[in-house]
């Protein structure tokens, strides 16, 4: 048994008195390009990592819920299916598990309560998804346990309406999509518009690193929701269902007639889909050149026109690229306003990329950065280990 599920096991144990009956793990997730494209119902291009999170499990006969988390040791949160009430500021980790709930009966399902333990290896608030992993991971468990017999699919569905109508976070697909469906080894081109998926294997001559700055992410809910608004604006402008629906021609040909920043808005999203698919392309015919360029562009329309990255983070990206050249991608990954870099690079250069960042992120900026040597999983499942 893995020392996650262990952990989870024992917290189990310790907090309720007996044992669970069942482990659930739910990775979280790299976007190797197709940023702020997912609510725009456009392309993403993101893998499930090897980072997870995993909760024991044992479920009720009543409508209960106690969780208990060892990140935020010391206290167990309880709420009734259905009556999960508004978020409060204690809830930190657990408004994603009462979005859930709250999702499910709004739909109108009925669900049986669980006690619940989790533990996690997925780095908190550093753009990696440790929120819809924490969400994967729940909603499988909760999905078995009440036999809502939802496809994955309709579970991260579940997970987005959770954090949308109660979390309060207009968040788009892409995170719930890839921890409940992600492949091993590869990444997954995702249509938002549709929610169409195709497996793009990532060659294995290539490594997946994640460096993650370290910078606080600061208003990250505020500026994202603001990101969205623009995004919207302009759609409405032209009178379209969303920024799919719109081409760079006409944008660029009716450009005075809006606002300049919702124009460069647009302008990132538009660009960025056509950015993804060919990435996607690129990568499935192990053409890293193209994609090294597109990764750059992608980075570059973050920084000037979605304006999302900070100076941390463009700084790894310089340095990085410098290493790596037209050999592998470089570019910011998630949300924005600090998190982490993704860079695809081959083999043979991994080490440069480490020792290039440990010697020259410190010095340029006073903090220090951490690495993951990452590869790509699978998404959201019952885990078959032994509980004891
Ligand atoms: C966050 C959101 F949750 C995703 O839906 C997506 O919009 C991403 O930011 C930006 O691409 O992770």
């Amino acid at each position: 048994m893995s020392n996650t599920a262990q952990r989870a096991n024992k917290l189990f144990v310790q907090t309720f008195g007996t044992t669970a009956d069942d482990l659930y793990r739910a990775p979280g997730r790299v976007n190797l390009i197709g940023e702020h494209t997912d609510y725009n119902d456009g392309f993403v291009l993101p893998a499930a990592i090897n980072f997870h999170t995993i909760i024991a499990v044992k479920q009720r006969d009543d409508d209960k819920f106690r969780a208990v988390s060892d990140a935020f040791p010391g206290k167990i949160h309880t709420w009734h299916f259905g009556h999960e009430g508004t978020t409060d500021p204690d809830d930190t980790w657990v408004k994603y598990l009462k979005g859930f709930t709250a999702a499910v009966c709004a739909s109108g399902l009925p669900a049986k309560g669980m006690d619940l333990a989790v533990v996690s290896n997925v780095p908190l608030g550093a753009g990696l998804s440790s929120s819809a992993a924490l969400e994967l991971a729940f909603g499988t468990a909760l999905n078995d346990a009440s036999q809502l017999r939802l496809s994955p699919l309709a579970v991260a569905q579940m997970a987005q309406r959770g954090e949308n109508q109660y979390v309060g976070c207009a968040c788009g697909i892409m995170d719930q999509m890839i921890s409940a469906m992600g492949e091993e080894e590869h990444a997954l081109l995702i249509d938002c518009e549709d929610l169409d998926s195709e497996p793009v294997p990532i060659p294995e001559s290539l490594s997946l690193i994640i460096v993650n700055s370290n910078v606080p992410r600061g208003l990250v809910d505020s500026e994202y929701n603001l990101r969205r608004e623009q995004c919207e604006q302009v759609a409405e402008h032209f009178g379209v269902e969303s920024l799919r629906h719109l081409d760079l021609r006409t944008l660029e040909n009716a450009k005075e007639e809006l606002p300049e920043v919702c124009y460069r808005r647009a302008r990132h999203v538009l660009s960025e889909n056509r950015r993804t698919q060919n990435a996607a392309h690129a990568l499935e015919a192990g053409n890293i050149a193209r994609l090294s360029e597109l990764m750059a562009q992608s980075h570059q329309s973050m920084r000037d026109d979605f304006e999302i990255t900070v100076p941390e983070i463009d700084k790894l990206v310089e340095i990085i690229d410098a290493v790596v050249g037209d050999r592998g991608g470089v570019r910011m990954t998630g949300g924005g306003f600090g998190g982490c870099v993704v860079a695809l690079v081959d083999h043979d250069l991994t080490d440069a990329v480490v020792e290039a960042v440990e010697r020259q992120y410190h010095t340029a900026t006073g903090l220090e950065a951490s690495v993951y040597l990452c590869s790509a999983s699978q998404g959201a499942s019952r885990l078959d280990e032994e509980l004891y």
